[in-house]
């Protein structure tokens, strides 16, 4: 791995926790769908700007190659992946928050996602290019049977005309080819073959197929209620269970593909305005960090804020609940809009 001394902050996990002694230990380990720890490390090694630099092939390479990922999970996430026992909470019930901002003057727009992987098959970087069109046909057929609010259609990437194309992109739905770290890790393989994105009539409810996970299930509408966004995401996750059968461990919670989306697997964001308090980056960040907020960009992850738009979104995922995360997550909007309104 990388010789070079530089400083701690500017190395990826993979490039921390790797040692030369860890490294020997697992060179010749596999998991039972044959992954090994050069796949695992591959989008690290290709990319040394990673922050994480390493992804899962199958449920199993969380056993497999723990000596390796177990540091990089409780470095992260600050949980004992060891130790630890992940509690899920999908009770639209539990939740007590209420819209940080009901006149709609800061936010834009809400959106929660969460990821899922289905049992029994490999994940994205080792799937093989059959497996991963029976994966889009058991996603599809299942998504296909979804009714009322969140009965919708099935836009397979393959094929899509330029009219679908361009709607989609349009209305934000579209996802891309993975980027570079993606692409080396082998999510982009067979491109855009057994990709797709259902989405409901109301287009308050979206499901991407094999993007970085086998499922990215997508609850979102404008505005900030965020309670309400949340009461359709599990609803459509109750319904998708009763025909599906996702990847879990008792101490990981959801498995995926990065490390980084353990546990809930789950992403609460909101796009929302806050030029003044975003021009004092240091007290923006500070607030961020106190109620553990992840800061991006408007197009999402590596993307940059326009016009003093924020994505702004729960940052911890595993060794907290679903309910709890959102509850967090619109704790900290409240505190953010409560600084913006200050100045
Ligand atoms: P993920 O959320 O799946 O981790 P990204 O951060 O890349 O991945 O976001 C995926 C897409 O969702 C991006 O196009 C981003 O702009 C969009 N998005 C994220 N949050 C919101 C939101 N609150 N409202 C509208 N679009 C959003
Ligand atoms: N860029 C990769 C991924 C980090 C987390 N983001 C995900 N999974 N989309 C890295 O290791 O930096």
């Amino acid at each position: 791995m990388n010789g070079s001394q530089s400083s701690d902050k500017d190395r990826s996990a993979l490039q921390r926790y790797l040692t030369p002694e860890i490294s020997e230990r697992l060179q010749t380990k596999k998991t039972c769908y044959g992954y090994t720890l050069e796949q695992l490390i591959r989008s690290g090694v290709e990319n040394p700007d990673s922050s994480i630099g390493v992804y899962a092939g199958d449920e199993e390479s969380y056993e497999t190659f723990a000596l390796l990922l177990d540091p990089i999970i409780r470095e992260y996430h600050h949980y004992d992946p060891v130790t630890g026992h992940h509690r899920s909470d999908l009770n639209p019930a539990h939740l007590r928050i209420s819209n940080p901002d009901p006149e709609g003057t800061f936010i834009l727009s809400t959106r929660i996602r969460v990821a899922r992987n289905l049992h029994c098959f490999p994940f994205g970087p080792a799937i093989a290019r059959r497996e991963r069109l029976i994966v889009e046909c058991l996603i599809a057929d299942t998504l296909r049977e979804l009714t009322d609010e969140l009965a919708g259609r099935y836009y397979p990437l393959s094929g899509m005309d330029q009219a679908t194309r361009q709607r989609l992109i349009r209305d934000h739905f579209l996802f891309k080819e993975g980027d570079r770290f993606l692409e080396s890790a082998g999510l982009n393989r067979d491109w855009p073959e057994g990709r797709g994105i259902y989405h409901n009539d109301d287009k308050t409810f979206l499901v991407w197929v094999n993007e970085e996970d086998q499922l990215r299930i997508i609850s979102m509408e404008p505005g900030g209620d965020i309670a309400r966004v949340f009461t359709r995401l599990v609803r459509a996750v109750a319904e998708l269970e009763k025909r599906l059968t996702f990847a879990y461990s008792e101490r990981l919670g959801y498995l995926t593909s990065c490390p980084t989306n353990l546990g809930t697997a789950m992403r609460a964001s909101v796009h929302i305005r806050l030029p003044r308090l975003s021009a004092d980056p240091e007290r923006f960040r500070r607030i961020c960090d106190r109620h553990h907020l992840q800061i991006r960009g408007v197009h999402g992850e590596h993307s940059e804020s326009e016009g003093g738009i924020w994505d702004i979104s729960n940052r911890r995922r595993l060794g907290i609940t679903e309910v709890e995360a959102v509850t967090e997550m619109a704790e900290g909007i409240s505190a953010l809009i409560e600084a913006e309104k200050a100045l």
